[in-house]
């Protein structure tokens, strides 16, 4: 029998079951029946008519026919990951949240990353941007913090939710493009919306192209407020600091990740913990009062806009640490249900009319997608303390309460005392104005405040603070997309906003589509020169990876490849935390110099050089000529070159990188010391030599 390690439902954790199967086990029907033959029907005559009795085989087909749910309308394509929180320092002072109160706690996490427009079945990597959802089983209830990978939104308000989304998605009548926005629908609605622009400024730059889930941000977004044990509240900004560093991807190089691996990110993921280098991030808060959110010229309340570093330091509290996939990717990854109303007592909403959509949005969504109210009882959303109230039936009930009292307050016992469970006051979840001003009062309006009138000194602030080869990458992504769209009106009066933004970058985007810069459209308040924040860069930014720990380093041999370099070569990228990858013309066996034959981790054919951080080519004489006649190859090192990776290599490797078209610069060198260390850099002052950026 399939071992069944079955917890008690009543003890509050769901009725988690595990079923481990044994080589003794013996296959069964889902009523336990067991059964003898699972490869033929239950037929009349061994050449004769199925009978309609044969009820293993309706069942297993039924069970089929009913494999797949409604996939989410946004964030279909993702992958997950348990792991825990930790706490640096107790914030009893700041918030009453239990995670929050004993320093070195640990709390449970399942945290999903996702991609928003694509399918369920779409790659990976897209230009989009990342969901960034983690569920903590806290001991006071579960608290899902559902956040992205960029810190503001498109929309100020959630009644635009569904617009944004049906233009950002495949074009209704076409069917297509999918998981991209480079498409009429998209830019028609955000040249109409000028609310998007600062969202749009993070969307087309690096960041939504990062290297691996684990080398991007995570924000909140919204603010929310923390409220201590006196009720006194503080607001407060969520982030996530990877310990990874923020790495993103070059254009031409995710394109080509998403040929060769569509599944490039899942599989990063997976392979990150199962070889025991845990994605890890550090839970950072933004902490202020209403004063502080008074001198601000812009409103907290907007989602569209963030609270620059500079002006509010992040405070660390704690860190992420994910250390287990799923057991089951349908179980956990696909049923887990984020809420963002699920907070805790200690956490508190604000006013801000985005989120406050959303925590209708998803539970509704969830009764579609799980099929029943009952979905919380799922293993993956339960909460993994007591869940005690007199909620009753439903389709899939999973729990069996015992007695009579299904109603509170009730006295059934003997005693006739009130029986519980009851409410509390004391601990129970409670809502909050103190320190931070009400505002539910006067007339009932469907009206955006006067504070959310700025859509463009943001944008500003976020293009004119990146690195310049960031910039570029802006300009020329926004170029890409509007390339794309066929309406030339949508591009003027997208280009009429960018000249609200930055008039360069308007004016080089309009270089790059080969059109007339227009005039600037109106705008609803005069646009601030705000104080740049360098904290939102990638390239030199303060997050910059500084050594090649986590990162994938590949080494190409051939036949003939000196035995000791690549030894040494491995050696060294291991001791400095990097992965290093051998990848030959053959898996099997390469023959090396000192006629021992060396297995490869990868194919070349198979493994292009966009899968890793930087290469290094120890080659012989022999292997070098036999590779100069293999596309792969050629393309395996001019990619590299493109991608501004380093390039570390073997002398006799010369006649391969001449072919490759590589120039020689401070990318390029020996193999040892000095390519580990480049390793963990990109050479962006290269590459103007090898494509046109806007
Ligand atoms: Fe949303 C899923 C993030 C605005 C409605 N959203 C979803 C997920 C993430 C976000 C990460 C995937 C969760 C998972 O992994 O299962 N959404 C955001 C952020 C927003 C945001 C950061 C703005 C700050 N979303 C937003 C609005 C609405 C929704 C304004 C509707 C009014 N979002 C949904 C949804 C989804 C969802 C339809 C689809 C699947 C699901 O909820 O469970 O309810």
């Amino acid at each position: 029998m399939a071992k069944q390690q079955t917890l008690d439902p009543s003890s509050g954790n769901g009725g988690e079951t595990h079923q481990i199967a044994t080589g003794d086990d013996i296959l069964t029907t889902n009523q336990g029946i067991p059964i003898s033959d699972n490869q033929n029907q239950l037929k009349s005559g061994a050449r004769g008519p199925v009978l309609l009795e044969d009820f293993v085989l309706r069942e297993k087909i039924f069970h089929f026919d009913h494999e797949r749910i409604p996939e989410r309308i946004v964030h279909a394509r993702g992958s997950a990951a348990h792991g825990y929180f930790e706490l640096y320092e107790s914030l009893s002072d700041i918030t009453a949240a239990d995670l929050f109160q004993r320093a070195g706690e640990r709390t449970p996490v399942f945290t999903r990353f996702s991609t928003v427009a694509g399918g369920a079945g779409s790659v990976d990597t897209p230009r989009d941007v990342r969901g960034f959802a983690v569920k903590f089983y806290t001991q006071k209830g579960n608290w899902d913090l559902v956040g992205n990978n960029i810190p503001v939104f498109f929309i100020q308000d959630a009644i635009k939710f569904p617009d944004l989304i049906h233009a950002a998605k495949m074009e209704a009548n076409k069917g297509y493009p999918q998981a991209a926005t480079a498409h009429d629908t998209f830019w028609d609605f955000i040249s109409l919306m000028p609310e998007s622009t600062h969202m749009i400024m993070w969307a087309m730059s690096d960041r939504t192209l990062p290297r691996s889930f684990a080398t991007m941000e995570g924000f909140g977004i919204h603010t929310f407020k923390l409220v201590n044990a006196e009720g006194k509240a503080t607001f407060v900004k969520f982030h996530w600091k990877p310990k990874a560093g923020l790495e993103s991807t070059i254009w031409d190089e995710t394109v080509k990740i998403a040929g060769a691996d569509p599944d490039y990110q899942r599989r990063d993921l997976f392979e990150r913990i199962d070889r025991g280098d845990f994605p890890e991030w550090e839970l950072g808060l933004q902490l202020f009062d209403q004063t502080f959110a008074d001198s601000l010229p812009f409103d907290v309340l907007d989602s569209s806009k963030l609270i620059p570093e500079e002006l509010c330091p992040v405070r660390k509290v704690g860190r992420m640490v994910l250390d287990r996939y799923p057991d089951n990717f349908f179980a956990e990854t696909e049923q887990v249900a984020f809420c963002p109303a699920n907070i805790v007592p200690g956490i508190d909403f604000t006013n801000d009319p985005l989120l406050q959509g959303r925590l209708f949005s998803y539970l509704d969504t969830q009764l579609k997608r799980l099929g029943s109210t009952n979905f919380h009882q799922i293993p993956i959303n339960a909460p993994k303390c007591p869940v005690m109230n007199f909620q009753r039936d439903g389709h899939m009930q999973m729990q069996v309460p015992k007695g009579r009292a299904n109603y509170e307050p009730n006295s059934l016992s003997e005693s006739g005392e009130i029986a519980g469970p009851r409410e509390c006051p004391m601990s129970g979840f409670k809502t909050t104005n103190t320190a931070t001003g009400a505002d539910e009062q006067g007339d009932k309006l469907r009206i955006r405040p006067e504070s959310f009138a700025d859509h463009y000194s943001q944008a500003r602030l976020f293009f004119r603070s990146l690195a310049v080869p960031e910039q570029a990458h802006l300009a020329s992504a926004i170029v890409f997309e509007l390339s794309k769209v066929g309406l030339e009106h949508v591009r003027t009066r997208m280009l009429s906003n960018l000249v609200n933004v930055d008039p360069d970058l308007a004016a080089r985007v309009a270089d790059g589509l080969a059109m007339d810069l227009p005039a600037a459209s109106p705008t609803a308040v005069p646009v601030q020169d705000l104080d740049l924040s360098p904290a939102l860069r990638i390239i030199e930014g303060p997050l910059v990876p500084t050594s090649i720990e986590g990162a994938a380093i590949g080494i190409l041999i051939a036949d003939g490849s000196d035995a000791a370099a690549v030894d040494a070569l491995t050696s060294a990228i291991g001791d400095a935390g990097g992965k290093p990858i051998l990848i030959a013309p053959k898996v099997g066996g390469t023959k090396m110099s000192d006629g021992s034959l060396l297995k490869a981790d990868a194919q070349l054919a198979g493994f292009p050089s966009v899968f890793v951080g930087a290469i290094a080519l120890v080659l012989s004489e022999e292997g070098c000529a036999a590779l100069l006649k293999e596309a792969a190859a050629i393309q395996f090192v001019m990619d590299a070159f493109g991608h501004c990776k380093a390039i570390g290599h073997s002398e006799a490797a010369r006649p391969l990188l001449d072919k490759a078209g590589v120039e020689p610069d401070e990318g390029m060198v020996g193999l040892g010391k000095p390519f580990v260390k480049a390793a963990a850099k990109r050479f962006y002052a290269r590459e103007p030599k090898v494509r046109t950026l806007a």
